[in-house]
């Protein structure tokens, strides 16, 4: 599915968001920017070690780790997209921890943070709903509203992708965005 926001395009797709050609893919990291599961282990492991060696350097001027919903930009290494935006989304614990806040600052961080590297396209996962369990519909509301807002009120991104990885994720998303969920 295809929308225009402004004059951007939203396009939602099924697929592997490590095979993307976007000039940046983001990465559903955590804190220690150090690998995982899910999408940050399949973008390490395709991506190769330069990716884990600027994670490296990075984590040296934030010891503590990257904070959940900041973005920090690496080389893709061996992907596809020249970048990669990592970013941290909140665990879900109920929905009334500052989880929906949480997952609208990595969506927007990251596209600051896209904006203000000369990067016109853009892929994401479904941030947190996979190991840290928020539940999808949910999550398709703010990760959707967050992006039709960001494109509302900058230009330079000229499009942005929502990488699915199961039909049922991507029916959701479609869902959200055509439903009465989000009017924009
Ligand atoms: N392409 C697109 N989407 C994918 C891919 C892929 N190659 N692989 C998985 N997904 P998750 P989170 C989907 O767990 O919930 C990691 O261990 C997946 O089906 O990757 O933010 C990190 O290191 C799900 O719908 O991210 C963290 O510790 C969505 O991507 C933690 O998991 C997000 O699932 C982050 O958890």
């Amino acid at each position: 599915m295809e929308a225009s926001v402004g004059s951007a395009k939203l396009k939602l797709l099924q697929g592997d968001i490590t095979e993307q050609g976007t000039d940046a893919i983001v990465n559903a990291a955590n804190s220690s920017l150090m690998g995982g599961g899910g999408v940050d282990g399949a973008i390490h492991r395709k991506g190769g070690a330069q990716i884990l060696e600027e994670c490296r350097l990075i984590r040296r001027s934030l010891p503590d780790g990257l904070p959940t919903g900041d973005a920090v930009a690496t080389t893709g290494g061996r992907l596809r997209a020249k970048k990669v935006i990592h970013t941290v989304g909140p665990v879900w614990s109920g929905g009334n921890n500052g989880e929906p806040e949480m997952l609208e600052r990595a969506y927007r961080n990251c596209l600051a943070l896209a904006l203000k590297m000369g990067i016109k396209t853009i892929s994401f996962p479904s941030i947190s709903t996979g190991a840290y369990e928020y539940p999808v519909e949910k999550a398709s509301r703010v990760a959707l509203r967050a992006v039709v807002d960001f494109l509302g009120e900058n230009t330079g991104i000229e499009e942005v992708r929502f990488v699915l990885h199961s039909k049922h994720d991507l029916w959701i998303y479609e869902e959200t965005l055509e439903g009465e969920k989000l009017r924009y």
